[in-house]
């Protein structure tokens, strides 16, 4: 039999149709620009991977207090709407579907970047054990607060608002960051949550958070336009849950009743080992009606072995999009991948952004 090509059809995703099931997953490249607008260059950058079925942008902070790391974009004011709508423009005339992934970083956060230097809320004023990067340079993540029962309305209408300026910037749809230990991750674990009010404590009210925000964020984009990511098990920014099987099978029954579009899992430590931990991802597919996205470590042979099984429906590929922006046609010509330079990773400006060839340009 000749190779599977189910990653290159295409796949009715609610209201719009991709291209193929390939995903670029959100990549966090620190090149925002003064008042964090989107770097102009972000137009051209996501212009060239528009070939892929769905991309999801960086994560971008929802409110100044969600900016964890120096240099990322946000969409809460009206210049970075306008800059982003450039982005959607360019993706849309070269034939793509763009979703815009929102962000709250909660603890990840240094004083230098919160208003007025204040403390990085979280849960609970527990310090993560963790650095990020600010004033060029890596630091130890401040030590937060806790927030009050009465600040958390409006973090959900962060949310929100991030949900209608995305629908404004020309996005199709948004998606919800719940996942690598940031402010949602950070409510539903109980290792960063020690409340004791009704966001603290059960698997119920640890959850809630994550839930109110959906509700909100559908609410305000429709949840055939609403994603979320979730990764149950990772040790990303020093997050850990007791008992993360029936908390996440609780949120994705949630997410289910409120018929979100899709949930986009890492499967196991996030850009690392995909058994770091025992999980049963097959569980949270079965419970969820819509769309699974599969993420983390994946090549040709396991998006395929994956699609194959009905194991999920689409397949995000991280790192190997940041130095493949034709990563689609490599992928269908089982061309070779351009390495990725780590050193460009993470701020800068074109070099290692833009200057990535495709497979004709070297022809
Ligand atoms: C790498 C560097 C900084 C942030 C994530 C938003 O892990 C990120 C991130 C990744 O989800």
């Amino acid at each position: 039999m000749s190779q599977s090509t189910k990653l290159f059809d295409s796949y009715k995703l609610g209201p719009i149709t991709l291209a193929n099931r390939i995903v670029m997953a959100p990549l966090t490249r620190n090149r925002a620009v003064a008042g964090l607008v989107p770097n102009p260059l972000a137009i051209e950058y996501y212009g060239q991977r528009a070939s892929a079925g769905l991309l999801v942008t960086e994560a971008s902070q929802v409110s100044q207090q969600g900016q964890g790391y120096q240099d990322t974009p946000g969409i809460y004011s009206r210049e970075q709407v306008a800059g982003w709508r450039k982005v959607t423009d360019r993706v849309h005339e070269r034939g793509g579907r763009i979703f815009l992934q929102l962000w709250h970083v909660g603890r990840i956060s240094h004083v230098s970047l919160q208003p007025d230097n204040g403390a990085p809320v979280a849960p609970s004023a527990v310090r993560a054990n963790g650095k990020t990067f600010v004033g060029g340079t890596f630091a130890d993540v401040s030590e937060p607060r806790a927030l009050t029962l009465e600040e958390i309305p409006g973090i959900v209408e962060s949310f929100r608002r991030g949900a209608a300026n995305s629908l404004e910037a020309g996005f199709d749809g948004v998606e919800i960051h719940g996942a690598n230990g940031y402010l949602l991750d950070q409510f539903a674990k109980d290792g960063a949550n020690k409340r004791t009010d009704a966001y603290g404590g059960s698997i119920e009210n640890r959850a809630r958070l994550v839930i109110e925000v959906a509700k909100a964020v559908a609410a305000t984009a429709g949840a055939d336009r609403t994603g979320i990511r979730l990764s149950p098990v990772t040790p990303a920014n020093d997050v850990s849950d007791s008992n993360p099987q029936p908390l996440f099978e609780h949120i994705v029954d949630q997410l289910n009743a409120l018929k979100l579009i899709y949930i986009h899992v890492i499967e196991g430590a996030t850009g690392g080992a995909r058994d770091n931990a025992a999980f049963d991802y097959g569980s949270l597919r079965k419970r969820f009606s819509g769309t699974y996205i599969a993420n983390n470590g994946y090549d040709l042979a396991l998006a395929n072995k994956v699609l194959d099984a009905n194991a999920a429906d689409l397949i995000a590929f991280g790192k190997p999009f940041i130095s493949n922006p034709d990563l689609v046609e490599r992928l269908k010509q089982g061309a070779p991948l351009n390495e990725a330079d780590r050193a460009t990773f993470y701020g800068g400006g074109a070099k290692g952004y833009t200057d990535y060839p495709a497979l004709a340009d070297a022809k």
